[in-house]
């Protein structure tokens, strides 16, 4: 844990790190640029509370009137989803934030920074950001990637969304030492669909497998953390090809409209839920749920095995 005047931590979140209880980490630009208002806000509490479900404590974070929030209020929770002038907040724009008390949703890469800070190992997502398509041109890499490499927490993800070159992602991460596990699946999942083309480099067959290899990384004193690629329930998974045309449209009209750099993530997640008309978002909103529950799951066994 690496404390500092900037963290404002809930109380209840502070005491369950100290005690050595399960928490999840759960990020806000998945609500502030990946969601509409205000299903985003139904969405907010339905995560923490699938997480309070596995006995987890949820803790989403943000940057707001100059700190590193870790755990919201249900008023904090309502800012971030109405989004009005809340930037997006990856590792480069943090200081920034802090230093003039702008408001700010926090990436994969933030929120991982944020807890390592507070001490929590375990985080559930969406979609981690990857290599873009087009990137051996635009060279447009998340740093979310960076971060895995650098930063002791594990992301339990849907894999990433192939608007990415998820071959060139997982290629990143291989050379950054980045261990991709695959949650009872051999396949990296690509979002909304549980198969990408690509696969993963290892399947683990549970959740308390994947807290001792994450716990055995850390006993080596290796820094970084892991992708833990948990795959859409099959109930909820969409076409691979129809998902493959609305990305190739997103993508063409983000060329044309000419949008780069850090717009380009949220221009291409927001022409996505335009096209797919609210059948992605379903998707997008179960995925994440499911997410939360392998990372509770996860944090559960990693406290337990501390306490061993
Ligand atoms: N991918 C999604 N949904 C998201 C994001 C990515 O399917 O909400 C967000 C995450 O917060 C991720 C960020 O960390 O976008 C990546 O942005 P960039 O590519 O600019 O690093
Ligand atoms: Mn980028």
């Amino acid at each position: 844990m690496i404390m500092n005047k900037y963290l404002s931590i809930t109380p209840e979140i502070a005491e369950a790190i100290a005690s050595g209880k399960p928490v999840v980490a759960l990020e806000s630009t998945i609500l502030s640029h990946g969601m509409p208002y205000p299903e985003n806000v139904e969405f907010a509490h339905k995560v923490e509370e699938v997480v309070r479900a596995e006995g987890a404590i949820p803790a989403t974070t943000a940057i707001i009137g100059g700190k590193l929030k870790v755990g919201l209020t249900a008023e904090e929770l309502e800012i971030m989803c109405k989004a009005e002038n809340v930037g997006k907040v990856s590792r480069r724009d943090v200081a920034v934030y802090l230093a003039t008390g702008r408001t700010g949703a926090t990436t994969v890469a933030t929120t991982m920074m944020i807890a390592a800070m507070a001490g929590i190992h375990v985080f559930a997502t969406g979609g981690i950001g990857g290599v873009h398509r087009g990137a051996t041109e635009t060279m447009d890499i998340s740093a979310d990637l960076q971060e895995l490499a650098n930063t002791q927490v594990a992301v339990v993800c849907a894999g990433a969304k192939s608007l990415l070159d998820i071959g060139l992602t997982l290629e990143y991460l291989e050379t950054m030492g980045v261990p991709v596990l695959g949650l009872r699946t051999n396949d990296f999942p690509a979002f909304y669909c549980r198969k990408s083309g690509f696969g993963v480099d290892y399947n683990v067959e549970s959740e308390e497998m994947a807290a001792k290899i994450m716990q055995t990384k850390w006993d080596l004193g290796m820094k970084g953390g892991a992708v833990i690629a948990n795959p859409i329930p099959v109930e909820y998974e969409l076409d691979f090809d129809e998902m493959e045309g609305v990305i190739q449209n997103a993508l063409a009209m983000a060329k044309e409209q000419g949008i780069r750099g850090k717009a380009t993530t949220p221009f291409l997640l927001s022409q996505i839920k335009e096209l797919t008309k609210g059948v992605a978002f379903a998707s997008n909103v179960q995925l994440a749920l499911n997410n939360a529950k392998a990372a509770s799951k996860i944090a559960v066994a990693m406290s337990k095995l501390n306490q061993q």
